[in-house]
């Protein structure tokens, strides 16, 4: 969704009549993670989550964050937005053989975080926006939620690798979460200071007695134009 504010509208209607303040164009969009997570941070026993993480890779696999990109990009343009608020930025790493996750779930003391790039939906948001003609650069990102398991994508047992091949582990898979501020290249609005923060109360669910912190956030940039100064704050909530 986006809009077009009138920056006048937010002073008094004498003010802003004499103002007749300049206008800006905000967008805000939510890229969707690519999977409901409630399969694996929902499960009641590890066994359970790397099952769950199975259903959640897969999903993520058909729901095809690199085709999605290409008519978001579009939208974006078309908007002519000058500043946009983007929620659930996925990065997703992958790990194989799978060495038991990592932490804050896995209760292996030896298991390391992926690092294999699988997909990078700000990268892959920013080449489609290159290939559309819309110049857009990052103002701030902010990492949220992050979490890695390993992952039974075949939902087979008798197939797995690593320290929880028996539970049937293909690979570990992790996901951290990002909320990122863009500004358009050639925008009036100049932008000053960013501040970012993590909500103080946040969902945490447990698997089989280990907390998994859900951590959600804002971040926000001081901006002005005309001389008038304003504060874009995007947030999940
Ligand atoms: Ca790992
Ligand atoms: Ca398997």
């Amino acid at each position: 969704m986006y809009a077009v504010v009138a920056l006048g509208a937010l002073l008094s209607p004498a003010a802003a009549q004499a103002a007749k303040g300049p206008t800006v164009t905000v967008m805000t969009r939510n890229l969707f993670l690519g999977a409901d997570l409630a399969p694996a941070i929902n499960a009641p026993t590890i066994a359970g989550a790397i099952d769950g993480a199975g259903t959640v890779y897969n999903e993520l696999q058909s729901t095809k964050f690199p085709e999605r990109a290409a008519p978001l990009a579009r939208e974006i343009k078309a908007s002519g937005a000058d500043l946009v608020g983007l929620q659930e930025v996925a990065l997703w790493r992958k790990q194989t053989p799978s060495d038991g996750g990592a932490k804050p779930i896995s209760p292996l003391p030896g298991a390391t975080p992926a690092t294999t790039v699988e997909f990078d939906f700000l990268a892959l948001l920013q080449a489609e926006l290159k290939k559309a003609g819309a110049k857009y650069k990052v103002v701030v990102v902010q990492q949220e939620f992050e979490a890695e398991l390993p992952v039974d994508a075949d939902h087979n047992d008798a197939t797995g690798t690593g320290p929880l091949a028996g539970l049937g582990a293909d690979f570990d898979a992790r996901l951290t979460m990002r909320d990122v501020i863009l500004v358009r290249t050639g925008s009036k609005v100049k932008l000053g200071k960013t501040r970012t923060g993590h909500f103080k109360t946040r969902y945490e669910p447990s698997i089989g007695g280990i907390v998994i912190p859900v951590d959600r956030g804002w971040t926000s940039v001081e901006a002005s134009v005309a001389k008038r100064t304003f504060r874009f704050v995007n947030t999940h909530l």
